[in-house]
């Protein structure tokens, strides 16, 4: 008994260190990029420079789209979670295919401002929209 309650305070002390980490981690609320009738909705959104960001893409459609980011996500580390089939080379992130009514969550931290264009690369649907990084 003597020492589980020596131990009180530690235990407090790291529940509290736990939820401090744990708040100034947190991403801030995932941003969602739909992809509906062939087309990216929003067409610009924007998120922090150097702050944890959560995309989050939704296909609503019958095809398969691909999110192709140019430049964004070069040399970033890129969490990939949902249904989606990601792909990488030596730069990084390439792309991830979305299939029907998929879902992709890519968690990653932005390193540069500036805007930044993404496209479905998949033949004849001509999706292009922008992330502004600010
Ligand atoms: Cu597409």
């Amino acid at each position: 008994m003597r020492r589980l309650r020596a131990l009180v305070p530690f235990v407090l002390l790291f529940g509290l260190l736990g939820s401090f980490i744990a708040g100034a981690a947190a991403p801030s609320a995932p941003v969602e990029i739909v992809a509906s009738k062939r087309a990216f909705t929003p067409e610009t959104l924007t998120l922090p420079q150097g702050e944890p960001a959560t995309l989050v893409i939704r296909n609503d459609d019958e095809d398969l789209h691909s999110f192709v980011p140019l430049l964004l996500l070069q040399r970033t580390n890129v969490q990939v979670s949902g249904n989606g089939a990601p792909e990488f080379n030596e730069t990084g992130f390439v792309r991830v295919l979305i299939p029907p009514h998929g879902r992709v969550e890519l968690r990653f931290t932005p390193k540069a401002a500036g805007t930044f264009h993404y496209i479905c690369d998949l033949p004849g649907h001509s999706m292009r929209a922008q992330i502004v990084v600010k």
